[in-house]
């Protein structure tokens, strides 16, 4: 047997970027740790969803009036139940609870983090067998140790994050997780039950000839955005177009090959939808937070979306989002 390996699971790749700063206490390795945790069980249960009776709604509807399925709660609370267990989580806001949580047990209350979560996004994509997932992110809390969280805690600008990822149940199950270092991915190697470095440093390409978006929207679209939708399909050498569409309306799947294979996807608002239909806090910042540590730009059309204050838990917003030139195209024509 070959004692050299090479694999590096999560945790240890996490723990050899903490040794990097003498200061850091390791808190969010551990919470990187059990975030990895809980996807490892929603991704046991994504993996078996055709077979049992938890395919298929529940009958509940979440806070956006949207009907839940049963996996979706599913992964809401093995979430929550891991992070209230986590040494390192003062509590949580989750896309499918109406309030945040606020662990109040006294270790918790001394706890330093806040994690934010949309436990299982692109949901209506589990009866079809499509890549569906998990988006997170990691602030440090601004309310006073020693006491419960508060919502101001959750109400933070995306520039604070210190740490924001996905895992995607595809045909494999990855997790991809930002810091200020750098963008890497694990990939879940099922013998070992372990999420292994497979994608070190990614950076998303300047540029790339795959636009995102659900075109279907195109009658409700304003003419900035048609214009734009027309310069995609436009025929020019110089600038690789006609780009190709592609669009599985589910962000993770979108986003992943959008970092990968660079790209632009697009949730804009429209004439049913004033902000669009995605979250700040659960999809837009940590996507974005995510695609600007790889090089990317995401924007609302007039700012970095990491750069808005949030004023409510479930808010939405228009994003942009990508590769950075093609980014600064779709601005050039919005304005
Ligand atoms: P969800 O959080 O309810 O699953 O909705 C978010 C999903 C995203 O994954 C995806 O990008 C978008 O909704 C697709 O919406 P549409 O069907 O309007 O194109
Ligand atoms: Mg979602």
């Amino acid at each position: 047997m070959n004692p050299n390996r090479n694999l590096v699971t999560l945790d240890e790749f996490t723990i050899m970027q903490t040794r990097q700063f003498s200061q850091a206490t390791g808190e969010l390795s551990t919470l990187l740790r059990d975030i990895g945790l809980a996807c490892k069980f929603i991704n046991k249960q994504v993996n078996k969803a055709g077979l049992a009776d938890i395919l298929g709604a529940q009958g509940a509807v979440n806070v956006q009036g949207e009907e839940q399925m049963k996996l979706d709660v599913f992964a809401d609370e093995v979430l929550i139940n891991v992070l209230k267990n986590s040494s390192d989580c003062a509590g949580i806001a989750s896309e499918e609870n109406d309030h945040f949580v606020a662990f109040d047990d006294e270790h918790s209350k001394n706890s330093k983090y806040v994690v934010l979560f949309d436990p299982l996004d692109g949901s209506s994509n589990i009866d079809v067998n499509a890549s569906i997932g998990t988006i997170f992110c990691i602030y440090k809390r601004v309310s006073p140790l020693g006491q419960v969280c508060t919502e101001a805690d959750f109400l933070q600008k995306g520039r604070n994050i210190m740490a924001a990822g996905y895992v995607i149940y595809g045909s494999s199950t990855m997790l991809v997780y930002a810091t200020r270092l750098g963008v890497n991915g694990f990939t879940l190697e099922p013998s070992i039950g372990e999420f292994c470095l497979s994608h070190k440093d990614m950076k998303c390409p300047e540029k790339g000839k795959i636009y995102s978006i659900n075109q279907g929207n195109w009658s409700k679209y304003d003419d900035h955005i048609r214009n734009y939708l027309n310069f995609c399909m436009e025929s020019d050498q110089e600038t690789s177009r006609p780009y190709s569409h592609r669009y599985i309306g589910s962000m993770v799947a979108d986003m992943h090959r959008t970092l990968i294979k660079g790209g632009i996807f697009l949730y804009p608002a429209d004439k049913s939808n004033a902000n669009g239909k995605l979250r700040l806090l659960y999809e837009c910042n940590p996507m974005s937070y995510l695609i600007e540590m790889a090089g990317g730009m995401s924007t609302n059309g007039h700012d970095s979306i990491l750069n808005l204050q949030p004023t409510e838990l479930h808010q939405r917003v228009p994003v942009f989002i990508g590769s950075k030139q093609m980014v600064e195209q779709l601005q050039s024509m919005l304005s």
